[in-house]
């Protein structure tokens, strides 16, 4: 029942950030593969309709965005440390800069050049996840060559990080600005190598990424989502930590909704059981999962009275 169960899919590269985070600690898991489009009617039963990638599941706890799910497998696993305490809070600016400005032209210019081995299902479905009309194959495909110049300049950057004298990105010690920099790069390459020559022409970079790509993936073993459903329904929620809530958040006990504030914004309702500085978490009831907790960051989730 405490095994760790990751909801993923091959080319996310946010579960790649979550997958050698996982080696890196060494860790066992079991991997449920979702899919990468909408409908996905294994997962939302357990997360409330959060339908983002990766989702981790220990039992009837489910833990949401990897910014949440680096610090639970830090609270399971503490060594190594993501957040090492000569740099942790410098790192955290660092991984919302490369998770929200060096993501969008990666996965534009890695998707337009790419549509022959996606998913053709892909495009639709993530400008519906924006509240965009569907692209024509052409308008992907003129998306990638504006956003060429764009990741070039952005990899240039990384590069002057990398070659600043620093041991890893954000100071001396690995965290997990590492691994954001790493999956945000590793994206360009992940369905096919043929823009692998962007990455090969900064040095510095490049032996980066192999230094992070030696830490594996930790000791994954295949799940089935039915199993992964059965896994929830047979097991509790564990007890809710302490919770340190500020003056003006609900009041534990309230039904509450949470929802992403950038994008993909399907509110997820719930009770809120556990508040602090880091997480919201809501306990709900389904007929495929049975009763289950769903953990939030705090940060980057809008919550509010239901
Ligand atoms: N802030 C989220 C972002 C997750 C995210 O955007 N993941 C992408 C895949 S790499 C996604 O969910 N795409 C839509 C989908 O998989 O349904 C996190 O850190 O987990």
């Amino acid at each position: 029942m405490s095994e760790l169960i990751l909801h993923n899919y091959d080319f996310s590269n946010f579960a790649e950030k979550v997958r050698l985070v996982l080696g890196y600690k060494g860790l066992a898991w079991r991997s449920v593969t979702i899919p990468p489009v909408m409908p996905k009617p294994m997962l939302t039963p357990l997360t409330g309709g959060y339908r983002r990638t990766p989702v981790l599941q220990v039992g009837a706890d489910v833990w949401c965005d990897t910014r949440l799910i680096l610090r639970e497998l830090e609270r399971r696993q503490p060594l190594p440390t993501l957040y090492p305490p000569a740099c942790a809070a410098l790192a955290d600016a660092v991984v919302y800069w490369a998770e929200h400005r060096v993501v969008r032209p990666v996965a534009l210019y890695m998707s337009g050049m790419n549509q022959d081995v996606l998913p053709p299902a892909l495009a639709a479905d993530r400008a519906r996840m924006r509240g965009l009309p569907e692209p024509a194959p052409e308008v992907v495909r003129r998306a990638a060559q504006r956003h060429a110049p764009l990741v070039r300049v952005l990899f240039a950057r990384i590069e002057q990080m990398l070659s600043e004298g620093r041991a890893w990105v954000a100071g001396p010690a690995i965290s997990e600005a590492d691994f954001a920099v790493y999956h945000a790069v590793w994206l360009l390459t992940a369905p096919s190598p043929l823009l692998a020559h962007e990455v090969a022409a900064f040095p510095a970079l490049t032996a980066f990424m192999a230094r992070m790509r030696a830490f594996g993936h930790g000791r994954p073993t295949g799940m089935e989502a039915a199993e992964a459903l059965q896994v929830a329904r047979d097991a509790v929620p564990a007890a809710p930590r302490a919770s340190a809530p500020f003056p003006e958040d609900p009041p534990l006990g309230a039904v509450v909704r949470v929802r992403a504030d950038d994008h993909a914004q399907d509110p997820i309702t719930g009770e809120l059981v556990q508040i602090d500085a880091d997480e919201i978490a809501l306990r709900r009831s389904d007929p495929q999962a049975g009763d289950v907790v769903v953990h939030f960051p705090r940060v980057g989730y809008e919550l509010r009275a239901a």
